[in-house]
């Protein structure tokens, strides 16, 4: 059987306004432009050592989270769904990223508001997609999500979120079975039929990986999140994006897998 996992990543470049990015709290070090580049460049390096082929868009400086494309897109079922996102200082974003899908073939499905929806609520695990209620993404979001993804044989669940940007700030899925999950962070039951991987509240931000395959890209220096999944069987690849998080940005942030 083929492997049907990913074989392309969106990515976009860094702007020089990412400083004026949007923030829950003020970093503790002003961000570094250049170091942020480099972290970013390592990053879809590492995408690409997976065997992915990555298509680099441009960075757009009206936009400071620009380089955040995840929120700007959900793959799934064939198609991509173009959110109206949560803030409406990203919106202006989408256009790019959606024409450049539409060129990769995928036919593109639309949100018009009040619905409201960022990516980075949207957790794909096997058949189904997790929606997390946050700050970002409302009901009528979730309900588009459904109208467009379970006609497609996806099973579209909400999550209500209590803390936390987006859903997937505190989990991600390792493969179909599996998910990762900060602790404390979501209702117990929401993956219940899941193998559940709890990461230590001090390494919570390792709850969000890049699973390619039997590789999983996770944030450097959280040595028990490494081995607790490596002890799952799968190969461990810490990848610094620390200037990236000073502005809440997570690893699946940074790119859409399709
Ligand atoms: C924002 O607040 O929208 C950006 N500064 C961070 C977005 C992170 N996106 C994600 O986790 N999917």
């Amino acid at each position: 059987m083929q492997p049907t996992g990913p074989r392309t990543a969106f990515v976009r470049h860094v702007p020089v306004t990412l400083p004026r990015a949007l923030a829950k709290e003020a970093p503790p070090t002003p961000i570094d432009v250049d170091l942020a580049r480099r972290q970013h460049a390592a990053y879809v390096e590492a995408l690409r050592a997976l065997g992915l082929e990555t298509v680099e868009l441009p960075a757009d400086e009206r936009y400071p989270d620009c380089c955040f494309v995840e929120d700007t897109a959900v793959v799934a079922g064939g198609v991509a769904l173009i959110p109206n996102l949560g803030a409406a200082t990203r919106r202006g974003e989408s256009p790019v990223v959606a024409a450049a899908l539409a060129r990769h073939g995928l036919p593109l499905e639309s949100m018009t508001p009040p619905a409201t929806l960022d990516g980075g609520d949207c957790l794909r695990i096997g058949a189904r997609i997790w929606v997390g209620l946050s700050e970002r993404t409302n009901a009528a979001g979730l309900a588009r999500a459904k109208a467009v993804f379970e006609p497609r044989g996806l099973e579209v669940r909400g999550v209500p979120l209590e803390r936390g940007l987006h859903l997937k700030s505190s989990c991600s899925g390792l493969d179909d079975h599996t998910v990762l999950v900060a602790d404390g962070a979501l209702p117990v039951d929401a993956f219940r039929g899941l193998t559940v991987l709890t990461v230590p509240p001090e390494e919570a931000l390792a709850a969000n990986v890049v699973a390619v395959g039997r590789s999983v890209l996770l944030a450097a220096g959280c040595p028990r999140t490494q081995a607790m999944i490596e002890g799952a069987g799968f190969r461990a690849i810490p990848v610094d994006t620390g200037e990236l998080r000073k502005a809440d940005g997570a690893l699946t942030c940074l790119s859409i897998l399709v």
